[in-house]
């Protein structure tokens, strides 16, 4: 093996070397890359040690690279870095670039370069060139003690080559409230971008936080959070990736409490996110979900597990393109292109907890009206469009299946274009929508931004109006709109943050409602997407749309690959800054427009493109899934990644968009879909038809029964929708927001099962031909929702029987959970009798309760008119208390209710001071079920059993 100096092995990181290597995913590439690249070193650097004959130790080992001058290094000559000692896993990355490195160029930037130990060939992400103990960045000039928090003044002691550096930065340390800390670091002589969100910034001092704050008052800057009452770590920049502060680079890093962390979207893995060198991007992208890719959506937020089972979060407001990295110390280094480093941190101490506080701050979900809840059905490309979609409108009436809500993808649009209707395919829509009302059924169609710029002038008023309202995204140098190619052929695309967009949204959504009476909007395509990279006339080429370092976005490291140029103007800003906030920005449009046309009734937005504070106008669905069984997995994760992002009405395309599905499949897409707070089956277009209705009748009636399964249990899912509003506690749960101190940290990465609320536990089949399987059964008593039957579990792995015909469904003792009996639509089913489901603890004990009001008026909270009624059994009684009694126009009947976990066979039952006739009420398998009930449950309820 011969060495060669000056071999230019460095660039080997270049893109363009790698992209034969199409079957591997970017990120994938650019691994295989930096593997070949140091690999290339390891062998030229042995080779030369046994040349010589000399042992050389990490830093000032032979010159692999390349002898080009970099213009990146440090040049600070007098610099001695202290490289040692310090293992593997601590390291930082000093060289965060896609390629290029070389210890040559390392050492120019100060930096060490070691060959990691423990790197089986370069096959961990163990960097090679890494910070040096003593680098010292930002130094602290001034600490000022404020009420309620601390102005720090920095100054920077030792630039960074990345150029354009900050030279003094400020940082302001809030102490929000007891729970919440805030802090921001900026260039206190230039205002830079700020995320323009609304957020509720209202603090509330208190005395003692449950934080504390420790800043040195000189030398080596750093900040430091414990919980106080316990001395954990909630954010440490110490022994962390250090402050840096450039005009287009930004780094800060912080220790994590343990390895356990979640959140981080959107991006497709486990729940649990692995801190084994894993670099996740963020830059919102029209990406059908894969591994390691940026996706449709951008949520710079963690839940980090304490060592002692407490919680914390942590939420970066920025929205430019952005890196997290996840080291093994473990440790977390946050790398962006912009904005300024604005943190939060939440105390928790429960996840509940810190969902509650962070949803305080982005906004709370939205309350969702009551045929939200119901089942939707969509497809894109109805056979000869509306005699096909009329089709299966009738074959879904026809097979009983419970069915709320009828979509349209784009077909229903002439030429694609936004606020028309295809007269010549769906000429009767305006019918089929009055239809579908008269079953009291609801209408939901998508709307994409792309505004087409190529019809006849004085033809399409959407764009017409758009440029004398002025609301266009504009060309780099401001000339006139920006124009994209979408569905429709080119567009200009809406800027949703001018101050004319939301009046000119509202217009066009109102003159389209005037023709058909939607009732919701599915907003798609708002990434923003563009078939073109940038523009039809491209992008300039500069340092916005070239930035000197980018995270690893799809595709190519190029931030105009299938969107806009980075160098567009929007109202507030560049899209370099804007461009992850366009479908939040778009959702807020869309909401506002439907609430201007509705009145004050609720509507539905679902969009695919979100931000923190999104679910406060709309939900997600997480895009082009496969029909495929990893798909069913990873909807699970998708949806608990949601939940903990204040997006509860969320949901994968059920039975797959992407590729045929099968009956196997797509039933077990159903049951599983049955719980994904929205639910969806939609289809991509020239796929085989997968509506319930279409398949065989067995098939047929396990759906159905899927179906029934939830329109019974809609009451307790809205009355968590109503949780989520109020106080921002999650519905979709893993095991351990209800189990955090499980001595068995196994509990800390089960992410196939989840639980609904605090009472359900949904075990679904992710596997085909699957009827036995093992699931997690935390310590507590659990009913089987099927045969009633019991575990006290002690807490570990049990056989879980996963028959065909239905999910496994476990009911935790201690719950009471609202019933209703199901029909074919919400409608229909709310005028049903309610029934209560009390599942015993082993002390007999239960406890829920229910929301109710007339499922679709906006101000029924902020206006009282709602019920809410908490339900307890203890000593061989339930009672209610009525706790709101505002809605009162619908009665509310008591049929049933039914008691799991009754040990002895009762002989006396008296409800409501009336004793009933042993024809009411049978017993069973320590089941009591009492019967031909109608009691008003807007009365305080008694049941004794004896
Ligand atoms: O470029 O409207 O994710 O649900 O069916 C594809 C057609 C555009 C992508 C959405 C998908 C929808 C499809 N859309």
């Amino acid at each position: 093996m011969k060495w060669t100096p000056g071999v230019k092995y460095g660039r080997l990181g270049d893109d363009e070397k790698c992209e034969t290597e199409s079957r591997l995913s970017n990120l994938q590439k650019r691994r295989r890359c930096l593997i070949l690249a140091k690999t290339l070193c390891t062998i030229c650097f042995a080779a030369a040690l046994g040349m010589f004959g000399i042992y050389v130790a990490g830093y000032g080992s032979p010159d692999c690279g390349t002898t080009d001058n970099d213009p990146t290094n440090n040049l600070n000559n007098t610099f001695a870095p202290q490289c040692t000692p310090i293992t593997d896993n601590q390291r930082i990355d000093c060289w965060p670039e896609s390629g290029g490195v070389s210890e040559h160029k390392c050492v120019q930037r100060g930096c060490c370069w070691k060959i990691a130990e423990q790197s089986s060939p370069g096959l961990s992400g163990v960097p090679w060139c890494y910070y040096p103990t003593n680098f010292q960045g930002y130094t602290v000039v001034n600490v000022q003690t404020q009420p309620n928090g601390m102005k720090v003044q920095l100054q920077t002691t030792q630039p960074s080559w990345w150029p354009n550096e900050v030279q003094q930065v400020t940082l302001d340390i809030e102490y929000d409230t007891a729970n919440r800390l805030h802090f921001k670091f900026y260039d206190p002589n230039n205002a830079r971008y700020e995320v323009p969100l609304n957020l509720n910034k209202t603090t509330q001092h208190a005395s003692v936080n449950e934080y504390m704050v420790e800043v040195p008052s000189s030398g080596q800057f750093y900040i430091k959070v414990t919980r106080r009452s316990t001395g954990k770590i909630l954010f440490s920049t110490q022994d962390a990736a250090p402050l840096v502060f450039t005009d287009q680079y930004l780094q800060l890093g912080t220790q994590l409490s343990t390895k356990y962390i979640y959140g981080l979207g959107e991006h497709r893995s486990a729940f649990l996110q692995s801190t084994e060198w894993t670099k996740m991007a963020f830059w919102s992208r029209d990406q059908p979900p894969s591994l390691d890719t940026n996706l449709y959506g951008v949520h710079p937020f963690y839940l980090n597990i304490e060592d002692d089972h407490k919680s914390h979060g942590v939420f970066l407001l920025n929205s430019n393109a952005m890196e997290v990295e996840l080291q093994p110390a473990p440790s977390l280094t946050y790398r962006t292109t912009g904005g300024v480093l604005d943190f939060y941190v939440f105390t928790g101490p429960t996840p509940d907890e810190v969902i509650q506080q962070y949803t305080a701050l982005i906004g709370r979900p939205f309350m969702p009206p009551y045929w939200a809840l119901g089942f939707h059905l969509c497809r894109w490309g109805f056979n000869g469009g509306s005699s096909g979609m009329k089709e299966v409108i009738n074959r879904m009436r026809a097979a009983n299946m419970p069915y709320d809500v009828q979509w349209n993808d784009i077909d229903y649009m002439r030429d694609h274009l936004d606020w028309t209707l295809d007269r010549n395919h769906f000429n009767d829509l305006p019918d089929i929508v009055a239809d579908l009302h008269n079953h009291g059924q609801h209408y939901m169609m998508i709307v994409d931004p792309g505004i087409s710029n190529t019809q006849p002038s004085g033809s399409y008023p959407p764009y017409d109006d758009g440029i004398t309202k002025d609301v266009f995204i504009k060309k780099p140098d401001g000339s006139g709109p920006i124009i994209g190619k979408v569905w429709p052929g080119n567009t200009a695309f809406p800027d949703f943050f001018h101050p004319n967009a939301e009046q000119y949204w509202t217009q066009h959504a109102q003159t389209y409602h005037n023709i058909v009476p939607y009732d919701g909007i599915w907003i798609d395509m708002n990434e923003p997407s563009n078939f073109y990279a940038g523009s039809v006339d491209g992008c300039p080429d500069n340092t916005i749309e070239n930035p000197p370092w980018l995270p690893p976005v799809l595709t190519g490291y190029t931030l105009r690959d299938k969107t806009l140029c980075a160098t567009a103007k929007q109202h507030l800003s560049t899209h370099y800054n804007l461009h992850s906030l366009y479908g939040h920005s778009e959702a807020i449009a869309t909401k506002s427009a439907l609430d201007t046309i509705l009145g004050n009734k609720r509507s539905l937005v679902i969009s695919r493109s979100t931000y923190p504070g999104t679910g406060v106008h709309s939900g997600h669905w997480m895009g082009d899934n496969n029909a495929q069984w990893i798909d069913t997995y990873y909807s699970v994760t998708g949806m608990l990644n949601f939940n903990l992002f204040g997006i509860p009405m969320v949901g994968s395309d059920i039975c797959g968009f992407n590729g045929n599905t099968n009956t196997e499949l797509c039933t077990r897409w159903m049951q599983l879909g049955a719980f994904y707070p929205f639910m969806r089956n939609h289809n991509t277009i020239g796929n085989k038809d997968q509506d319930p209705a279409v398949f065989d009748a067995t098939t047929q009636n396990i759906m159905r029964d899927a179906l029934n399964l939830r329109y019974t249990l809609l009451p307790y899912l809205y009355t968590m929708f109503y949780r989520s509003h109020v106080d921002g506690t999650p519905i979709i749960r893993p095991l351990f927001y209800q189990y955090p101190s499980s001595t068995n940290n196994v509990v800390y990465s089960v992410d196939v099962q989840f639980m609904w609320g605090k009472s359900l536990l949904i075990t679904p089949t992710t596997s085909q031909g699957t009827t036995q399987g093992q699931g997690y059964l935390p310590t507590d008593r659990w009913y089987d929702w099927f045969d009633h039957s019991y575990i006290d579990s002690p807490g570990h792995l049990i056989n879980f029987s996963l028959p065909m015909e239905h999910i496994n469904l476990k009911i935790r003792g201690d719950s009471i959970i609202p019933l209703q009996e199901p029909a074919v639509t919400t409608t229909l089913a709310r005028k049903n009798k309610f029934m209560l489901l009390a599942a015993l603890s082993s002390t007999g004990t239960a406890s829920g309760e229910l929301y109710w009001d007339d499922g679709e008026s906006r101000d029924s909270i902020s206006g009282g008119k709602y019920n809410l009624i908490s339900f307890k059994v203890s000593q061989g009684t339930l009672t209610s208390v009525i706790q709101i009694g505002g809605y009162t126009s619908e009665s509310m009947l008591l049929g049933e209710v039914q008691l799991l976990g009754v040990n002895t066979s009762p002989t006396t039952i008296v409800v409501n001071g009336r004793t009933l006739p042993s024809a009411d009420y049978t017993y069973s398998n320590k089941v009591l079920t009492v019967k031909n009930l109608s009691e008003n449950l807007l009365q305080k309820l008694t049941v004794t059993w004896k």
